[in-house]
């Protein structure tokens, strides 16, 4: 069984002053559930290599996302929201973006700029404690106000822009649009000269370190994030089980959804089977889109049984540090 490699990545240089050295390093992208992180770190790389949807507490995993440049490259960490986590699955997911603070030479602190008009006091409240995890760390940091695509008159961001810059010693306060790319230009520029001196830390095309395999569940539970509603999409998990490329091309996957109670099979799969071949259609457009080639996808659902209560049902499932 061999997996695809990553498809290219993009390749347009930020200048760089001569004579400098190359450099590299981590990035990471923080901050409260639904602010757009995962957004950014496709923007930023150029392809869907994170997952996103309108609910929050999509990402569960630690996503790098890599952009190579003439004389640098960047690793983007996307990571799951901060937020008052409460069942065992959404600790780990905390203490995942928590953790990867230290190990970064920068970050991304996002905020979301239509909410930050609309309830500035509770953004910035809300704010206040991821800055405080930020600070605790000790890594310089950018302030990311996104979504301003969302907010019609600019001016009225000014005065939170300056609330928000109080709180921290920030390296920049940058509005920008994760979705349309509008304003990211100027990250590079600040985040370059705060990178180390290195050689590359992934070869010049790689786009992200995760699998296929890895890519190929995240798209499936994607779909099932559109699809299911209230709890249910927190309560299910996806493993690609095996990958097979057939001699014309064909790659057969096989992946099973994984619900944590018996009763919500049957909502998975839906009317005659309906909800799960919608499921399994849309992961696979993405997929082939993903990975060029022709896939036949093979999806099962599965009870194992209150898998998110148990440390020993997430490490089963993938949610484990390693
Ligand atoms: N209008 C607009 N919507 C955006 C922008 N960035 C992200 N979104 C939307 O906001 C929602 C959440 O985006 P994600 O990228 O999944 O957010 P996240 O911070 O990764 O969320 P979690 O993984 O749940 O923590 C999605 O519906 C995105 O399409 C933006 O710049 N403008
Ligand atoms: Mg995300």
């Amino acid at each position: 069984m061999t997996e695809p490699d990553d498809t290219t990545a993009p390749t347009d240089a930020a200048p760089a002053p001569d004579g400098d050295p190359h450099r590299a390093g981590f990035v990471a992208l923080v901050g409260r559930p639904n602010v757009g992180k995962s957004t950014l770190l496709n923007q930023l790389v150029g392809e869907r290599v994170a997952i996103t949807t309108p609910k929050p507490q999509t990402t569960r995993d630690r996503i790098r996302g890599i952009r190579t440049f003439d004389d640098w490259q960047v690793v983007y960490v996307d990571t799951p929201g901060i937020h008052e986590a409460s069942t065992l699955l959404n600790r780990y997911m905390v203490e995942l973006a928590i953790g990867t603070l230290g190990d970064a030479d920068l970050v991304y602190l996002l905020v979301d700029g239509a909410h930050l008009v609309a309830k500035p006091e509770a953004v910035l409240a809300e704010t206040a404690d991821v800055v405080g995890r930020v600070a605790a760390a000790g890594t310089p940091c950018v302030l990311i106000v996104n979504k301003v695509d969302k907010v019609p008159d600019k001016g009225q961001l000014l005065p939170h822009l300056a609330a928000l810059g109080e709180l921290h010693p920030f390296i920049a306060v940058v509005p920008l649009s994760a979705r349309t790319g509008d304003g990211v230009d100027r990250l590079h520029a600040l985040t370059r000269p705060r990178l180390p001196e290195s050689p590359p830390l992934f070869p010049e095309d790689s786009l992200t370190d995760r699998s296929m395999r890895f890519l190929a569940a995240e798209m499936i539970r994607e779909q099932l994030f559109h699809r299911l509603s209230q709890e249910l999409p927190y309560q299910v998990a996806v493993t690609t089980d095996a990958w097979e490329e057939r001699e014309d091309g064909l790659v057969v996957v096989y992946a099973t959804v994984h619900v944590a109670r018996d009763g919500h099979k049957g909502i998975i799969i839906g009317k005659g089977g309906e909800r799960l071949k919608a499921v399994g259609r849309a992961a696979r457009l993405a997929l082939e889109r993903f990975s060029e080639r022709r896939i036949f996808l093979d999806l099962r659902v599965r009870v194992e049984e209150r898998w998110n209560e148990r440390a020993i049902g997430l490490k089963k499932l993938g949610y484990d540090e390693s």
